[in-house]
C-alpha cells in the first residue's frame, strides 16, 4: 500500500528525560542518525529521579542492577555508594549520563507537551508544547514513565491549611525543614514507608494516616560492599544477561519449591534466613507459589504478621499495623528501613483511617470521620499517582479521525505489547501499559523496549516504511493475555494502582503484564523475527540505506 507523506521537521519527537528518553535519544539520534527533539517538563535529565526528592527517596532495585547495561565503559567507570541507591546518586548517575554522550543538546528542558495529533493527510505527528513549539514528526515516542502523575485525593478544605503541605512525587529541590514541626503523613504505600522513618527523625512529632496496613520487608541497607563490586564488575556481561531472562529484571535464583510442600520448621526457618538477608529474595527466593497460590501465600503473610507483632512494642499499635485485608505482594512489594521500628518512638502516632476517614482539611489540620481533630504544621501527601495512564492523558494525544487516547482508553488501557495502539500509527510507548514495566527493574524494561523500538524504526527506515499501525487482532488477542495471566496471580486480590482502584472513577483494569520479563522479551524478539507480526506496514519513501 501507499500512503502520501511530506518532510517532517522532525524524524521523532520523545516526550520526556528520564531513563528512557535519555536512551532513546542515543539510539535515535547517534546510531541511527535521526533527527530527534526530546522534550521534558523539569529543567533537568532524571524523570522520577528529578521529581521524587522526598527524605529517605531511595531505588529499592539493588544499585549494580539499577542502571544502564548498554555501555561496558559506563557500567566499569560508575561507582555506586550504596547496596540500595538513594535518589541524589541516581540523579548524579543519570546527569553524568547526559553529559558522557552529550545527551543535554537533544533535550528541550521546561517544555511540557501538551497535544500530539496525528495528521492522516501527511502521515506525521503535530506536536505542541506549552513553551508555543509547533513541530512535525514521523513517530512520537512517550517516554513519559509510569508513575509520573501526582495523585492528592479530593479532600475538602485544602486551600484553606494554614500551613505548608507537599506530594511525595513533587518534592521541592530546597527540601523541606522539619525541625520543631508537628508533621502528618498520609499514605503509607512506597513513599509513605520510605519517608516516615526519617520524617519521624527530622521533625518534632509525625502522625501517619494509614488506610491499608503494609507487608514490607527490611532492605538491610549498607555502603556497598567494595569486594562484591569488583566481582559484579569483573561478571557484568553474565549478570546483566540474568537480570535481563529473569522474571522480574533482577537476577536473584527463583525458588521452584511450593511453601505447601515443606515442613513447617523449614519453611519458618527459610522465612526468617531471607528476613534477615532483606529485600526482594524473601519474595523471590522463598517459594515459587508465594504469587499464585493463595495458601502458600499465606504462609508467607502470616510470618511478616508475626515479625510485626515482635518488633513494634505497643500492642494496639500493632494491631493496626497488622496487613489482613490483601494477600502479600498483591499490592507493590515494598521493601523498608527502619519502617515498623519508627512506630515505637516516641514522637510518633499511628492513626488508622479504614473506617473513619479524613473528612476535611481545617486551616490548623484536618478532621476524621469520627469527629477527631488533629493540628500539623505540615502535610506531607504520599498518596500515589494516577498511574500507568495518568500522564499520557494529561497530553491531548489523537490518531486516527481524531480518536482520543483517553477516548479509546475510556475502559482501561488496551495496547499491543505495551508498544504501541491501534489507530495511533508511528506512536511508540516505552514501558507502556501492558508490558512488565513497573513489575519488573525498570531499566532493564525501559532498556528492552528503546532497542526493540529502535530495531523496528531501522527495519522500517530500510523499507521505506512510513507509516506503522497494530492490527486489531493483534491488539485484541494481547489484551486477553494480559487479563488472563494477571486472573492467574494474587494481584487481582487487591485494591492497587496497578487495577486503578486508588483512583475515583478509574476502570479497573490490571494494567502491567504479569507473564514475567523473560517471557514477554521472547515474545517481542519473536514478534520481531516473524516480521513484526501484528503491525500493518504501509511504504511510501526511498529506503534510508544502512551504513
Ligand atoms: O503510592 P501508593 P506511592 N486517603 O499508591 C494511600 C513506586 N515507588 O507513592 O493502600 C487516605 O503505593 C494509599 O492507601 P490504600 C512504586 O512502584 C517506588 O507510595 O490505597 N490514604 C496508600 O497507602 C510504588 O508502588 C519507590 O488504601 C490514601 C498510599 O496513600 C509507586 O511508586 C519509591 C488516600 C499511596 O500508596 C507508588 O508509590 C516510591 C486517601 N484518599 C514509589 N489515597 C522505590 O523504588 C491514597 N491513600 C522504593
Amino acid at each position: 500500500m501507499s500512503t502520501n507523506t511530506s518532510t517532517p521537521d522532525l524524524d521523532a519527537v520523545v516526550v520526556g528525560a528520564g531513563f528512557s528518553g535519555l536512551y532513546m535519544l542515543r539510539k535515535l539520534r547517534d546510531e541511527l542518525g535521526m533527527k530527534t527533539q526530546v522534550y521534558e517538563a523539569g529543567d533537568g535529565v532524571g524523570g522520577t529521579w528529578y521529581w521524587n526528592r522526598y527524605p529517605g527517596a531511595r531505588c529499592d532495585s539493588e544499585s549494580y542492577i539499577y542502571c544502564f547495561s548498554f555501555d561496558d565503559d559506563l557500567l566499569q567507570e560508575w561507582n555506586w555508594s550504596g547496596k540500595y541507591p538513594e535518589q541524589p546518586e541516581i540523579l548524579r548517575y543519570l546527569n553524568h549520563v547526559a553529559d558522557r554522550f552529550d545527551l543535554r543538546s537533544g533535550i528541550q528542558f521546561n517544555t511540557r507537551v501538551t497535544a500530539a495529533h496525528f495528521n492522516e493527510a501527511d502521515n506525521l505527528w503535530e506536536v505542541e508544547t506549552d513553551q508555543g513549539d509547533q513541530v512535525t514528526a514521523r513517530y512520537l515516542i512517550t517516554a513519559i514513565g509510569c508513575i509520573s502523575t501526582g495523585q492528592i485525593p479530593k479532600i475538602p478544605g485544602l486551600d484553606s491549611f494554614a500551613g505548608d503541605w507537599y506530594h511525595t512525587g513533587a518534592w521541592p529541590h530546597a527540601g523541606v525543614e522539619f525541625a520543631g514541626k508537628r508533621v502528618a503523613v498520609i499514605g503509607t504505600g512506597s513513599s509513605g514507608v520510605q519517608s516516615i522513618p526519617v520524617i519521624a527523625r527530622e521533625s518534632e512529632h509525625l502522625t501517619v494516616f494509614q488506610r491499608t496496613p503494609q507487608y514490607t520487608i527490611p532492605a538491610r541497607h549498607e555502603t556497598v560492599n567494595e569486594e562484591f563490586l569488583k566481582e559484579v564488575k569483573a561478571n557484568y556481561d553474565e549478570i546483566m544477561q540474568k537480570t535481563k531472562h529473569s522474571v522480574a529484571g533482577m537476577p536473584y535464583e527463583a525458588s521452584e519449591v511450593s511453601a505447601l510442600e515443606v515442613s513447617a520448621e523449614e519453611r519458618l526457618e527459610t522465612y526468617e534466613r531471607l528476613w534477615q538477608k532483606g529485600g526482594f529474595n524473601f519474595l523471590f527466593g522463598s517459594y515459587g507459589d508465594i504469587s499464585i497460590d493463595r495458601r502458600a501465600n499465606d504462609t508467607a503473610a502470616e510470618f511478616i504478621r508475626s515479625k510485626i507483632r515482635e518488633i513494634v512494642q505497643d500492642p494496639e499499635t500493632a494491631e493496626k499495623l497488622l496487613p489482613r485485608d490483601h494477600p502479600f505482594a498483591s499490592k507493590r512489594a515494598l521493601i523498608d528501613t527502619n519502617y515498623f521500628e519508627t512506630y515505637n518512638r516516641d514522637n510518633v502516632d499511628l492513626v488508622d483511617i479504614r473506617h473513619f476517614p479524613i473528612e476535611e482539611i481545617t486551616p490548623t489540620g484536618l478532621r476524621t470521620a469520627d469527629g477527631a481533630e488533629y493540628e500539623f504544621d505540615i502535610i506531607v501527601f504520599a498518596t500515589g499517582y494516577d498511574a500507568m495512564t495518568g500522564t499520557f492523558f494529561k497530553m491531548d494525544i489523537r490518531g486516527r479521525d481524531g480518536l482520543e487516547l483517553k477516548e479509546k482508553w475510556s475502559e482501561g488501557p488496551k495496547t499491543y505489547l505495551g508498544l504501541a495502539t491501534v489507530d495511533f500509527p508511528n506512536m511508540f510507548m516505552i514501558t507502556g501499559p501492558g508490558s512488565p514495566s513497573v513489575l519488573s527493574n525498570m531499566p532493564v524494561s525501559i532498556e528492552q523496549h528503546v532497542e526493540w523500538i529502535a530495531d523496528f524504526v531501522e527495519y522500517q527506515r530500510e523499507r521505506g516504511i512510513d507509516v506503522v499501525d497494530v492490527e486489531q487482532q493483534a491488539e485484541d488477542d494481547w489484551v486477553q493475555h494480559v487479563n488472563e495471566i494477571a486472573d492467574q496471580t494474587m494481584y487481582m486480590l487487591a485494591d492497587s494502582w496497578y487495577l486503578g482502584a486508588n483512583i475515583p472513577g478509574k476502570p479497573r483494569v490490571f494494567m502491567p503484564y504479569a507473564g514475567g520479563v523473560n517471557v514477554y522479551r521472547d515474545r517481542c524478539d519473536q514478534i520481531a523475527a516473524d516480521g513484526y507480526e501484528g503491525f500493518v506496514m504501509s511504504e511510501t519513501s526511498e529506503p534510508v540505506l544502512a551504513d
